[in-house]
């Protein structure tokens, strides 16, 4: 493996699910692969649980790392060509990214949309842009579309949680004040098309009016607009909040009707409350099912370590 930055990165999905359970049975099993090895982090937005999990993930593997914060800590960095540098940015892309893969061995990068021009964010720039201008091993910590190690983390930790054979899965639109990207819902839903046909999982989405993913994600799933209907019977409960696609980056709604509580939870087949965090409470879910044992989100938590290392390992076997 060199890039992981989509589904289409991971292979047979089963294997790569028990990979990630045995390195959690052995989290060092394999820490001579990355010694005298450097991993570098680079976050144009803020992060926690990406941040901690592949630091601990390049921890287990002797992995050495270095962050970089360079919505903050580095020079503002310029991503169009041909432009005459007069304004806030200090340095171009084309020489921040080959230095950076200088210094290390592989690259990981967290890039959020920035809900403005659509084709910009779609075209995924600042992530391609490091596909582009250095050939070392580049990881996605959250592109403007796509979160695939938060989404693999969410499989694995189903994988753990399920007690039926075919899961029925309900990803729940949920207001939030902010406008959010639609990088979670993108990616969860493309991991959850694979699972269905890997995996027999049962999959359906449901969220207001205006909220429909843009259809690379969105072709071939199944949408319920009721939320009441569609939690019935759920096994998983996945809510997150994203902004409009197709009045893209708008705030439609802020309905509190689609708030996650323990009326909608009592819909459902004694279902798992799932979100990838950070949540905003009693917005997207209420306090109590959030504090009750049905949440799992602390469970999530923990396997974006072992979703970060099993790409690690691939990587590090390749290289
Ligand atoms: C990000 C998102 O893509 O929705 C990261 C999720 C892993 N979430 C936020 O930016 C939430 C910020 C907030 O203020 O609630």
């Amino acid at each position: 493996m060199k890039y992981f930055t989509s589904v289409n990165d991971i292979g047979n999905l089963q294997q790569a699910i028990n990979e990630a359970k045995s390195l959690k049975n052995n989290p060092f099993a394999f820490e001579h692969l990355g010694k005298k090895k450097m991993l570098a982090l680079v976050f144009f937005n803020p992060s926690l649980r990406t941040r901690m999990s592949t630091q601990k993930a390049a921890f287990h593997l002797g992995l050495d790392c270095m962050i970089l914060n360079a919505f903050n800590d580095s020079w503002t960095i310029e991503t169009k060509d041909g432009i005459i540098m007069d304004g806030k940015a200090g340095e171009h892309i084309k020489e921040a990214v080959p230095v950076i893969a200088q210094y290390c061995d592989i690259i990981g990068i967290r890039a959020f949309a920035n809900l403005q021009d659509r084709d910009e964010d779609y075209n995924e720039i600042l992530l391609n842009s490091f596909k582009k201008y250095c050939d070392i091993p580049i990881i996605s910590l959250e592109s403007s579309i796509r979160h695939p190690l938060q989404s693999f983390a969410d499989i694995i930790t189903i994988e753990e949680q399920k007690v039926v054979n075919k899961p029925k899965i309900v990803l729940t639109w949920a207001p939030h004040p902010k406008a959010l990207p639609q990088a979670v819902p993108n990616s969860f839903t493309e991991w959850m098309k694979k699972a269905s046909v890997e995996l027999d999982y049962e999959f359906i989405i449901t969220h207001p009016k205006g909220y429909d993913l843009a259809d690379e994600f969105y072709s071939n799933c199944t949408i319920i607009h009721n939320q009441d209907e569609a939690l019935e019977g759920a096994d998983f409960v996945y809510a997150k909040n994203w902004s409009s696609y197709t009045e893209y980056g708008q705030i439609l709604s802020k309905d509190t009707s689609w708030t996650i509580n323990t009326h909608k939870m009592a819909l459902t087949n004694n279902a798992k409350f799932m979100h990838c965090l950070p949540v905003r409470r009693n917005m997207i879910v209420t306090d109590d099912v959030l504090d009750s044992s049905q949440s799992i989100v602390i469970q999530q938590a923990k396997n974006r370590i072992y979703s970060a290392q099993t790409v690690l390992k691939r990587i590090l076997e390749s290289m």
